[in-house]
């Protein structure tokens, strides 16, 4: 007979059954700062402990239902991650998922293309594990309510809706931005997101479009459970708001057949497994 050790403790016997549909030890509303500053050593020791190498966690008293890759768009956001993995960790561990956090790392110093790194993203760890929902998360927003399911639902999901920033509103109404989720069905739907999004600005509306032309809905927390804070920071290099997106806009429609998955083309120039995260160094092909 073949035995599931991952799942099974030698110890025991008998099989785990499927974790509740509401996780047990969900705390709700969360202190959130960032005066704070630790190291990444820190926080491996903090939080890192139920952690397997490259940032992967299954709930050793249930078998989970949610098979969910975080995926982070980054370049040069080292304090960033700081926060975000000390506050995610144990959020996610708490909401009984089987999870992996991957941080999509632009390689050089081109034009910064937020889409298109989440792009790669999806593509790589789908070569990792099995995995059926993917969260795609800006590195600087932290939920402040671990209520807030890091999971896929029946449509698209947008989990940021009432940020700091914004003064914990919504900026409008059909605001996609910062974090949201999607299964793969849906995904595969939208034919992902854009790639030719370079700079700042208009691939989150883009993205809203995809979903809405494809017949979907989206689907938000209530905007207590998802208030988030955001890590505050100047404009970085390399990501000046583009004033051609803005237009691109009004071309969703045309061009989500053409650009997205089925246009993709990128290189993976390094894999670094820490124990918090994976990170995957892709080189996306940026202007100078
Ligand atoms: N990102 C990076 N590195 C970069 C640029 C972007 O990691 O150089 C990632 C990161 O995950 C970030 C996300 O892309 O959270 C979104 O980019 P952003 O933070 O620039 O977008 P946001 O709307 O800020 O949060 C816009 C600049 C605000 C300047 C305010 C000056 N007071």
């Amino acid at each position: 007979t073949v035995q599931n050790t991952t799942q099974v403790p030698a110890s025991s016997g008998k099989s785990l059954e499927l974790c509740p549909e509401t996780p047990p030890n969900l705390v709700g509303p969360l202190f959130v700062e960032f005066s704070t500053k630790r190291t990444l050593e820190q926080v491996r020791e903090a939080v890192g402990g139920p952690l397997q190498e490259g940032g992967r966690y299954k709930p050793p008293e249930c078998i989970s239902r949610h098979k969910v890759a975080v995926i982070i768009p980054f370049r040069n956001r080292h304090e960033h991650l700081i926060y975000w993995l000390y506050y995610l960790h144990p959020i996610l561990i708490r909401q009984q998922l089987d999870y992996g956090v991957y941080v999509i790392n632009q390689d050089g110093e081109g034009v910064f293309n937020r889409a298109k790194l989440m792009n790669a993203g999806y593509v790589e760890v789908l070569k990792e594990y099995d995995y059926d929902c993917f969260v795609f998360s800006d590195i600087d927003l932290v939920p402040m309510d671990d209520r807030n399911f890091y999971k896929c639902f029946d449509n698209p999901r947008h989990l940021a809706v009432a940020m700091d920033k914004f003064n914990f509103h919504l900026p409008y109404n059909t605001y996609f931005g910062g974090v949201s989720s999607l299964s793969k069905q849906q995904f595969t739907k939208i034919n992902g997101f854009p790639n030719t999004y370079w700079g700042w600005g208009g691939e989150d509306d883009d993205i809203y479009r995809r979903v809405i032309y494809s017949g979907m809905q989206i689907s938000r927390p209530d905007s207590s459970t998802g208030m988030y804070r955001m890590v505050k920071h100047e404009r970085d290099l390399h990501n000046e708001p583009n004033p051609q997106n803005p237009w691109k806009i009004n071309s969703a429609q045309q061009n989500m057949k053409s650009d997205g998955l089925n246009s993709l083309s990128y290189t993976v120039k390094d894999v670094r497994r820490d124990r918090l995260f994976t990170m995957i160094t892709v080189d996306i092909q940026a202007p100078p």
